[in-house]
């Protein structure tokens, strides 16, 4: 039997809920995902969540509870926001899952017994967010080559995976297999790291450093590294071990879709896990860029300044779907604005597609009580649009089997494009006041059929909009099988169509924007409601004592503090002059949030900020009661 196109997304930490980058991977695999079904192949579409390990076990311990209640949580939310974006995985595995675990362990004793896992003593240098261990020379003026934040130097007995032992094989791999892993860059990228001779990779830690994690079968004292356990569950979820056939109809995976953050797990340890256990290499691994707001990677704190539940809300789940997977080229970096997605949902969505529907809709209301016209005889500009329509329908084929969502949408707005200037070209406003009529049926069945075509084209990113345009033109859903939809002709008159409420209202730019930006209006939602512990961690809080202050110059609002902090002095600019003299605030003792970034205030730089309350045009700091030394944590 022909094995399905087995197509994966990461599985998303759960120490928060997810933002739009991971919104866009899911995004774009189930829009590739759709495409495939309709064409005809069995799919198998796998995304989840990773959910031991460090980070997980600090997002649990910071809200009070146990990791798994912390997991459960969290999974609740990723499986709400993916259904909220209509997203249609076939499984949804999560690493706590038994039967993973169960996988994990077996895929351990194997390699244990071979001996591709021995114990040594590890001397490293530790990144905590991370979780990975460095040589000296990997760091980064002390640091992190990844994150740039500071390692501790730990030695600790640990079990290591021979990496080093499948070099030579995955160099040979990746060069035999252009496609393995794609884009080129970062194959290249690959090839580049696997110059150098690879570390054998730490695949253990000690449960008295992190108990959350998967037990190792041969050591008790230890549990699995986050990521070994993880990549595992590409194999583990279509039945590996423990279901053969199954796991053999579906694997390998035709693609794994990655951001560009997590490459080498995925290019490097992953290849070489499945060689050491026997198993075939995923066919490819695809890696896309990231989302930026500003200069930087949208991320978990910047991410959630999008929240997803909010964009759905004020411009709809079809429309953003469609601006997620047109606007960035796949294997680029895109920057996130609003700006641009409402500009995006406007031309594309409202001007041209939305337009046509209705046009056509009306046109055959207003002439044929809505009935779908019989057709004469084509004419060139009728055979032109035909062509068109089909040749679009190829590109979009074409473009998403080289994983080019972006483009494929590109051509299918082409037909959209092309079937308005048809409309322009033949008129038909003007043939029904002439009252052409026999002219006037050809020209709307087959805008009809153009507008038909494109409800496929456009379907697999905007399933919805797409179903609601063809009930519209009184066909059902899409079909499973795309080279039969694509007969010219499809459509039979007499069909009953209907015109219905604009599909893609066009966006108020000031409007969305201002209630975008307006967080006090945000609607309830599970991210913007409740803050999870750890954002409010994020904040730091520290007692400072007041030495000095002064009126800012030519700032009659402000005034300069020099605040102690316990261990250093810093300069805050605080908009309170209006109700506190100098005086009166030097030696007070108040609340400071310390991690702010610096900014400048009328010239004048201030790190940090003092808390204050404010009600009925008044202003009070915030002390403490009682005698504490600058420098006290605020919790
Ligand atoms: O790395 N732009 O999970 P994670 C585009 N658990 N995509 C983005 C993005 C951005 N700014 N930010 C995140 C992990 N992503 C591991 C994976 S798999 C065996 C284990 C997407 O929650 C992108 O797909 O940090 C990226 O690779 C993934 O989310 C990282 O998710």
């Amino acid at each position: 039997m022909h094995k399905p196109f087995y197509i994966t997304t990461p599985i998303y930490y759960v120490n928060d809920n997810p933002h739009v980058g991971h919104a866009y991977t899911t995004v774009v695999v189930d829009a590739i995902a759709r495409y495939h079904r309709i064409a005809g192949e069995e799919v198998f579409f796998l995304t989840g969540t990773d959910e031991h390990g460090q980070k997980v076990a600090e997002a649990a311990a910071a809200s009070g509870i146990s990791p798994k209640e912390h997991c459960d949580r969290f999974v609740q939310n990723f499986k709400k926001f993916w259904d909220d974006l209509g997203i249609e995985y076939d499984h949804f595995i999560r690493s706590t899952d038994g039967y993973h675990e169960k996988a994990v362990k077996r895929a351990l004793l194997i390699l244990h017994e071979m001996g591709d896992i021995y114990q040594d003593e590890y001397k490293g240098w530790y990144c905590t967010p991370c979780e990975r261990f460095w040589t000296k020379k990997d760091l980064v003026e002390g640091s992190c080559p990844d994150c740039g934040r500071p390692t501790k130097e730990l030695t600790e007995k640990n079990y290591f995976f021979r990496m080093s032992k499948y070099q030579d094989w995955l160099v040979d791999h990746i060069e035999k297999n252009p496609e393995f892993i794609q884009p080129e860059s970062r194959r290249n990228e690959i090839l580049g790291f696997l110059k150098r001779k690879l570390n054998d990779l730490c695949i253990s830690r000690p449960k008295e450093r992190l108990s959350w994690g998967i037990e190792l079968p041969f050591d008790k004292d230890f549990v699995c590294y986050v990521w070994f356990d993880a990549l595992l569950n590409y194999i583990t979820a279509p039945g590996w071990p423990e279901h053969p056939a199954r796991f053999e109809h579906t694997w390998p995976a035709d693609y794994h879709v990655i951001g560009k953050d997590i490459v080498t797990t995925h290019a490097v340890y992953w290849p070489i896990m499945l060689k050491a256990l026997g198993i075939d290499p995923p066919k490819s691994i695809y890696s896309h860029g990231w989302w930026m707001i500003e200069e930087a990677k949208m991320g978990k704190s910047l991410g959630n300044a999008v929240p997803i539940p909010k964009l759905i809300d004020l411009v709809g789940r079809d429309a953003l779907r469609y601006f997620l997977i047109r606007e960035k080229v796949f294997p680029l970096d895109a920057k996130f604005s609003f700006e641009a997605m409402i500009g995006r949902i406007n031309s594309d969505l409202a001007n041209d597609l939305g337009n046509l529907t209705s046009r056509i809709l009306k046109l055959l209301s207003s002439n044929f009580r809505g009935l779908i016209p019989e057709p004469e005889d084509a004419t060139e500009i009728e055979l032109k649009l035909r062509d068109v329509a089909l040749d679009s329908a190829e590109k979009v084929r074409k473009e998403v089997w080289n994983m080019r969502p972006s483009k494929a949408l590109e051509a299918a707005c082409e037909l959209v494009r092309e079937t308005n200037r048809y409309l322009e070209k033949t008129s038909p406003w003007s043939l029904a006041k002439e009252e052409k009529f026999e002219r006037l049926e050809t020209v709307l069945y087959n805008a009809a059929e153009a507008l038909r075509v494109a409800s496929i084209l456009f379907w697999p990113a905007m399933p919805d909009a797409c179903d609601e345009i063809r009930s519209r033109l009184g066909i059902g859903k899409v079909p499973v099988r795309l080279d039969d939809a694509f007969e010219w002709g499809e459509l039979k008159p007499e069909t009953q169509t209907r015109v219905g409420e604009p599909l893609f209202p066009r966006l108020d730019e000031k409007k969305v924007l201002a209630e975008l930006r307006d967080k006090d209006k945000s609607r309830p939602s599970p991210v913007e409601d409740l803050i999870n512990i750890n954002d409010f961690a994020k904040v730091k809080l520290v007692l400072g004592k007041i030495v000095r202050c002064r009126p800012a110059p030519d700032a009659d609002k402000l005034l300069l503090i020099e605040v102690d902090l316990g261990e250093e002095k810093r300069q805050l600019v605080a908009g309170i002059a209006k109700w506190y003299s100098p005086e009166e605030l030097i030696g007070k003792t108040i609340v400071v949030v310390t991690n702010l970034e610096p900014v400048k205030i009328r010239g004048n730089e201030s790190r940090g900020m003092l808390l204050a309350a404010e009600a009925g045009g008044q202003v009070r700091i915030l002390t403490v009661e009682g005698e504490l030394p600058p420098g006290a944590k605020v919790r």
